[in-house]
């Protein structure tokens, strides 16, 4: 039995459903560049908005659900399939790296090996696009210092994932598996310090975060709100923060956005369905681990329109 955290959600999982009708054939891949007149475009805009709008007619369809002991079909049906936010409680229990994973710890256990990280982030905005120009590689000891020292300056994310997979494997004795959602295979990890950003942006694969240590503020946002947040450059948002007040006096459209925010905490797993705009911040030192690898096809990424 699953506990959603909503009563419209309890009652909803006691509800038997029988399927009315299959769908006539599986969604065609968009073609690469079918041709979209503006007309349509405002058509198709309108829709997203309708849909909403009845959406937010049951809360339990529209709120962003909080579930403890979901199993691994509930999680398909409910989130996975549907794409479909969720906040998971209580499946990491147990994982040594919970009450191990402190700067102490880290720095004790990977001393002065070499990893890769992003740095210099603190001198431009455009530092998560220009990712290459923020490449950095040291001894752990000197990343986990500037790290503590907190702000966005120094990060390790995914994008240094390849690099560091001998470096971090002696943190790997620590996690557990997720086996009702995840193959076996590693996830990403991301250490930083207090003030870490990662500005608006939405992913190419659907994606299940692990918070370890410390907290993390995400703001999610649906795609259906994709036409306010000044979408032009590959995967991300020229809005950048749509909490802060500079960068919406830029884009006041992104003012009124349909949108939710959550704290993770040690602990917690938020499922990020492909598509869905989300901006993390830091609110201490934090750990976190990002797989990408369900038990379900993870498609979409191979025929993004521009790639
Ligand atoms: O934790 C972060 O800073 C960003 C995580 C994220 O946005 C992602 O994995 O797509």
């Amino acid at each position: 039995m699953n506990d959603f955290d909503s009563s419209m959600a309890s009652s909803a999982s006691t509800q038997t459903f029988t399927v009315t009708a299959q769908p006539a054939a599986q969604p065609a891949p968009a073609p690469a560049a079918a041709p979209v007149d503006s007309l349509a475009l405002q058509r198709r805009e309108w829709l997203l908005d309708v849909m909403e709008r009845q959406r937010s007619l049951s809360p339990h369809a529209a709120t962003l659900l909080t579930a403890q002991n979901l199993g691994s079909q509930h999680f398909l049906d409910n989130f996975y399939a549907p794409s479909r936010p969720v906040l998971i409680k209580g499946a990491m229990a147990g994982w040594p790296a919970l009450e191990k994973w402190t700067p102490d710890y880290l720095a004790e256990t990977l001393g002065d090996t070499l990893v890769e990280y992003q740095g210099g982030r603190e001198v431009s905005d455009d530092f998560e696009t220009a990712k290459d120009r923020h490449k950095r590689t040291g001894p752990f000891s000197e990343f986990i210092e500037l790290a503590q020292n907190g702000g966005n300056d120094a990060y390790i994310t995914a994008y240094n994932s390849d690099a560091n997979v001998a470096a971090l494997s002696p943190l790997e004795a620590d996690l557990g598996f997720l086996e009702q959602y995840l193959t076996r295979d590693h996830g990403m990890m991301w250490i930083g310090g207090a003030g870490t950003f990662t500005p608006l942006h939405f992913d190419l694969t659907n994606n299940l975060l692990a918070q370890v240590t410390g907290s993390k503020h995400i703001v999610l946002i649906p795609p259906s709100q994709t036409r306010r947040l000044a979408h032009r450059n590959h995967v991300f948002s020229d809005v950048h923060d749509v909490t802060d007040p500079y960068w919406l006096a830029q884009y006041p459209l992104a003012r009124d956005i349909l949108r939710y925010e959550l704290v993770l905490v040690p602990g917690d797993l938020l499922f990020v369905p492909i598509g869905w705009w989300h901006q993390v911040r830091s609110q201490s030192f934090s750990t976190m681990l990002t797989y990408t690898n369900f038990l379900w096809p993870n498609v979409g990424h191979e025929n993004f329109p521009g790639n």
